[in-house]
């Protein structure tokens, strides 16, 4: 599935704004056919929006189950003789659609993007009527997983393992669009160099008829570089610029159909020239060792909750360069496209990840489940669940496989892995990822601390080793000497794997504005003791290729003795302000290459 854009053959309209929205506390709405006319007792709401974070009222927040939303939406009047699509990015985490009184489409996952062709139900020149029941309930099928328990008065209560507020709502944009009958299906692009020639292996597939596929690349200045034909091919770029860290060149690669010289679509897409590899315990870009420095982050913001918002993400891009961050894991689901185009453009690595986290019940601590119950198991992450797990790496590699800054693809985080059981449900989720992806690039689980090195059965059959460690913080709380001791011992082991090792989450939570001395827990000056403490052992080993501290901000959860006010391990408040900390990474990370933190 493509992206809607405009083109000289496409054409697109946000349905961003206020919707109406009404919560559907008894689940009445779909016997009730509240989607048949206007939407009764409803109140506004805005999309793109986490509604949660609207309201006022606990119960809202809260709330676990169906909501409405709906809008009334003029389709515009030139789309006559096109296809008309209802494309919406991300509701979370079940979406049930009807145009008018039709029910077009049944989506869950709420981070990945569907569509609808609607064409059967609305007019060019006419208004159509969109509404959509999202229910934001997690059950142990669903990527991630969760457990509603009902109280004997009734009351719902949604559990759930991960650690970050159970956001829901319609989280980014919705659009209407219009293709033409014959059009481009999907595009993917591997590239790599031969010499100073950039090659970029193209394979376009059509709907609606078998028609002439040409292909031409213009660079950043708008001049033709490379032209060819047929539905797959190949571009070859004389004296290519590569993409690379910090500079994310990129050419414009316009597919069109045409038949004779008649112009049936046009599509267009950004391509960045490079490679991604991994040789021993390296990473390589471009044939050249890289270090990651940066963070896993969170679509995460006051008010807006997970919705997607330009000006949040520009600022959070900007504080990434300030501080001398050349990539980030979008941690713990695929980010807004918007969110990829930036990087992109800005030359930044991605370590895209699935939203499967908190497949782990023996991370259940407060959360009311029994955190005995078997991970896998019939009853609990079972078969259909890996089945769906399964579409959703499919899906988020359909949707991001052609951006550059993609390096690397995270199938989950903190899974129990220690078992034989982990084994077999990730066994075959990781050939999926590989084959998907025509680039072939690096393909992993991030490991948890409670299957660590020499119990872990998922990550050796990872092309690289990404773990999270919070050695300092959670174990070894406070003292410091004796984290980096078992630091060293763990991490002694790994590097014997012979991978590429990225330490994708270590961090301290750190209340901002408070100060002990000596360093505390909690206070700003523990975060940057351990943060250089931490920084200390991992230049130690030469295997290892990242770092990315938790979190780059401060984030909610939900609420819980462990949490203030939610999650405070970010380098950045939440309004995106640095913590003492913030300042100290900076100087490391932007020391000059070959000091700490290897440039
Ligand atoms: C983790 C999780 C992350 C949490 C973090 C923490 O290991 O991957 O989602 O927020 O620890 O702060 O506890």
């Amino acid at each position: 599935m493509l992206r809607p854009q405009d083109s000289p053959t496409r054409e697109r309209k946000r349905l961003d704004g206020v919707w109406l929205f009404r919560f559907d506390h008894a689940d009445e709405g779909l016997a009730g056919r509240w989607y048949a006319g206007a939407l009764r007792d409803a109140r506004a709401m805005a999309v793109p929006a986490s509604y949660n974070d609207i309201f006022t009222d606990l119960a809202a927040r809260e709330f676990v189950g169906a909501a409405w939303y709906q809008v009334e939406a003029f389709v515009p009047r030139g789309w006559t003789g096109h296809r008309i699509v209802l494309h919406f990015e991300s509701v979370t985490h079940h979406a049930t659609v009807f145009a008018g009184e039709t029910e077009i489409a049944r989506h869950s996952g709420g981070y990945l993007p569907f569509e609808a062709d609607i064409t059967e139900h609305a007019r060019p020149g006419e208004r159509v009527r969109i509404t959509v029941r999202v229910d934001n309930t997690l059950t142990w099928q669903t990527i991630p997983p969760g457990v509603v328990s009902t109280s004997r008065s009734g009351e719902r209560t949604q559990r759930y393992f991960h650690d970050f507020f159970n956001y829901a709502g319609i989280h980014r944009s919705a659009w209407l669009a219009a293709r033409p009958p014959v059009a481009v299906d999907d595009v993917s692009v591997v590239t790599g160099f031969d010499g100073a020639t950039g090659l970029v292996d193209y394979a376009v597939a059509i709907a609606g008829g078998t028609v002439e596929v040409r292909a031409r690349l213009s660079d950043a200045d708008g001049m033709v570089v490379a032209e060819a034909s047929g539905p797959n091919g190949r571009l070859e770029v004389a004296n290519a610029v590569a993409w690379r860290i910090g500079h994310g060149y990129l050419y414009d690669l316009a597919i069109r159909l045409v038949d004779g010289e008649r112009l049936l679509d046009e599509y267009h897409l950004n391509v960045g020239i490079r490679t991604v590899a991994i040789d021993g315990a390296r990473l390589l870009l471009n044939g050249e060792p890289v270090y990651l420095r940066g963070f896993g982050m969170h679509e995460d913001h006051v008010t807006l909750g997970k919705a997607h918002n330009d000006a949040m993400w520009l600022r959070d891009i900007e504080c990434l360069k300030w501080i001398g961050a050349n990539s980030f894991r979008t941690s713990h689901y695929p980010y807004s496209e918007d969110v990829l185009d930036l990087a992109d453009r800005e030359g930044l690595l991605v370590i895209d990840e699935t939203p499967a986290v908190g497949m782990n019940t023996a991370l259940a601590a407060g959360t009311a489940v029994d955190s005995r119950s078997a991970t896998f198991s019939p009853e609990t992450i079972n078969d259909e669940t890996q089945a769906i797990h399964g579409q959703v790496i499919r899906d988020l590699i359909a949707r991001d496989k052609n951006h550059p800054s993609v390096v690397a693809w995270s199938i989950a985080n903190e899974p129990e892995s220690h078992t034989e059981a982990a084994e077999a449900y990730f066994r075959p989720l990781l050939e999926i990822a590989r084959s998907a992806d025509r680039q072939r690039r690096p393909v992993g689980i991030v490991n948890v601390m409670l299957a660590p090195y020499g119990m872990c059965r998922v990550t050796p059959l990872c092309d690289l080793v990404m773990i999270n460690r919070y050695w300092g913080w959670y174990v070894q709380t406070g003292n410091l000497p004796s984290a980096m001791a078992a630091a060293r011992r763990e991490l002694s082991g790994w590097a014997r794997e012979g991978k590429p090792i990225i330490i994708t989450e270590y961090g301290a939570d750190t209340e901002p504005g408070m100060h002990r001395l000596p360093a505390d827990p909690w206070s700003e000056e523990y975060q940057v003791e351990y943060l250089d403490a931490m920084h200390a052992v991992f230049d130690e080993f030469e295997e290892i290729v990242g770092e990315h501290v938790w979190n780059f901000a401060d984030f909610a959860t939900r609420s819980g003795i462990t949490r203030v006010g939610g999650n405070k391990k970010g380098l950045f408040t939440r309004e995106r302000q640095p913590k003492m900390s913030a300042h100290n990474i900076r100087r490391r990370w932007l020391s000059p290459p070959g000091k700490p933190g290897r440039g």
